[in-house]
C-alpha cells in the first residue's frame, strides 16, 4: 500500500471526519510512524482521500493504529461517538436488562428485526493490514470452530469463492450476504484478493448469520421477521457467548471491542429495524427530528449508502462507544416507539 507522502489537498466540498481534524500539523508529526504490522497514517487515511464523499474517511489496520495515530483517531472518535480519550468503554449484553416489549405486536409496520457485532481476533492485523495467507488461515479456523455450534445455533459455512452468482445474488437481495465492491472498502484495502477467504455461516433459518473477513474479521448477525428486538438479542448475545469460548477477540478496556471502522467501536453493534414509515417519509423533517433525539440513523433498505423504497427505511442505533450493548438496543426500541406513534397520528 505504498502511496505520495504529501499532505492530501482536499476540495472544499469535502466534509468527512478526516478533512475536519487532519491539518498538516497532525499529517507532519504521524507521516513517518507506523505500527509494528507496518500500518502507516497514508493506509489509515486513503479510503478518504480517494473517496471525498466519505463520512469519516478513517480505517485502523490494527489495534495499535488507534494509538500510533491517536492525534487523528481521537478527534474523529470524539466527534462521532462524544467518547473522550480518557474515557472507558463499559460491555452489557445481559438481555435480561433489556426491557423492549414487541413495539409492533400486529406487524403493521416493522418487517424484520436484525442485531449485529463486528469483532476481529487479537493478536491479528484487522482487514486492512492481514496478508493473504493470514486472512486464509482465518476463514479456516474460524469456520471450523462455527461448525462445532450447536441447537439452533448449528448451521453451514459457505465460501463466497466458488459460490454461484444465483445464490449470491439472492442472498444480498434478501439481506443476508454481504455485497461486493463497495468503493469505500476497496480503497481500505479490505477487498484485497476477493473473494478468497470470505464467506458465510449460518443456520438453517437463517436468523443466526456470521460474516467473515468482510469489513471486520467477524460479523455475528441475529435476525428474524417481525418485531420482537429481546428475541433478537437474546440469540446473538447466546451466541456471542459460544463463540466466544472458541475464539479470544481484540478488546481494549478504552476502545472496547476493536473494528477496523472507527464508528463500529465499542460495543460495535447495530441494532436495526426495516419499517414502513410512509406518511413520516414526506415530512423528513419531524422524522429527522425524532431520530436525532434517540441518538437514530437512518439507512435504506439495502444498507449502509442505499435507499428507501416504499417508504420502508432501516433505522438503527448511531451511538455504538460509551453505551453498552443494552443501551444500544434500547435506543433502537425507545425511537422505534416513538415513531411508530407518530406515523400512527399523521
Ligand atoms: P451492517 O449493518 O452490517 O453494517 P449494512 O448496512 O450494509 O451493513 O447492512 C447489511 C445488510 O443487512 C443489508 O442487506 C441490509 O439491508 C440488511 N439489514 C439491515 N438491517 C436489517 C433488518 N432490520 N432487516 C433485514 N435486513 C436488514
Ligand atoms: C465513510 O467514511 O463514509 C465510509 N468509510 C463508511 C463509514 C461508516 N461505515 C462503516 O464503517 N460501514
Amino acid at each position: 500500500m505504498e502511496q505520495e507522502n504529501d499532505f492530501p489537498n482536499f476540495p472544499p466540498e469535502c466534509h468527512s471526519l478526516l478533512c475536519k481534524y487532519l491539518s498538516k500539523e497532525i499529517f507532519d508529526a504521524l507521516k513517518d510512524k507506523q505500527t509494528r504490522y507496518g500500518f502507516r497514517l497514508t493506509d489509515a487515511i486513503h479510503s478518504g482521500v480517494v473517496n471525498i464523499d466519505s463520512g469519516i474517511g478513517v480505517y485502523a489496520g490494527d489495534k495499535e493504529s488507534y494509538f500510533t495515530f491517536a492525534a487523528l483517531f481521537d478527534p474523529i472518535i470524539q466527534d462521532y461517538h462524544g467518547f473522550d480519550p480518557v474515557d472507558k468503554h463499559v460491555s452489557n449484553l445481559d438481555p435480561d436488562d433489556l426491557d423492549a416489549p414487541n413495539p409492533d405486536p400486529e406487524g403493521e409496520y416493522i418487517l424484520s428485526t436484525r442485531i449485529r457485532v463486528g469483532r476481529n481476533v487479537a493478536n491479528l492485523p484487522l482487514g486492512p493490514a492481514i496478508s493473504k495467507a493470514q486472512r486464509n488461515r482465518l476463514e479456516k479456523d474460524l469456520s471450523d470452530a462455527l461448525m462445532t455450534l450447536k441447537g439452533t445455533l448449528a448451521g453451514t459455512y459457505y465460501p463466497l469463492k466458488g459460490m454461484s452468482e444465483g445464490i449470491r445474488s439472492q442472498l444480498i437481495e434478501d439481506h443476508f450476504l454481504f455485497k461486493t465492491g463497495d468503493r469505500f472498502l476497496e480503497a481500505a484495502g479490505l477487498n484485497r484478493d476477493w473473494p478468497e477467504g470470505r464467506g458465510i455461516f449460518h443456520n438453517d433459518e437463517k436468523t443466526f448469520l456470521v460474516w467473515i473477513n468482510e469489513e471486520d474479521q467477524l460479523r455475528i448477525i441475529s435476525m428474524q421477521q417481525g418485531g420482537d428486538i429481546k428475541e433478537v438479542f437474546t440469540r446473538l448475545t447466546t451466541a456471542i457467548g459460544e463463540i466466544e469460548k472458541k475464539v479470544q477477540f481484540s478488546y481494549s478496556q478504552h476502545l472496547g471491542y476493536i473494528t477496523s471502522c472507527p464508528t463500529n467501536l465499542g460495543t460495535a453493534m447495530r441494532a436495526s429495524v426495516h419499517i414502513a414509515l410512509p406518511k413520516l417519509a414526506k415530512d423528513m423533517e419531524t422524522f429527522k427530528a425524532i431520530t436525532d433525539k434517540y441518538h437514530l440513523q437512518i439507512r435504506g433498505i439495502h444498507g449502509e449508502h442505499s435507499e428507501s423504497e416504499g417508504g420502508v427505511y432501516d433505522i438503527s442505533n448511531r451511538r455504538r462507544l460509551g453505551v453498552t450493548e443494552v443501551q444500544c438496543v434500547q435506543d433502537m426500541h425507545d425511537g422505534v416507539v416513538a415513531l411508530i406513534e407518530k406515523e400512527k397520528s399523521l
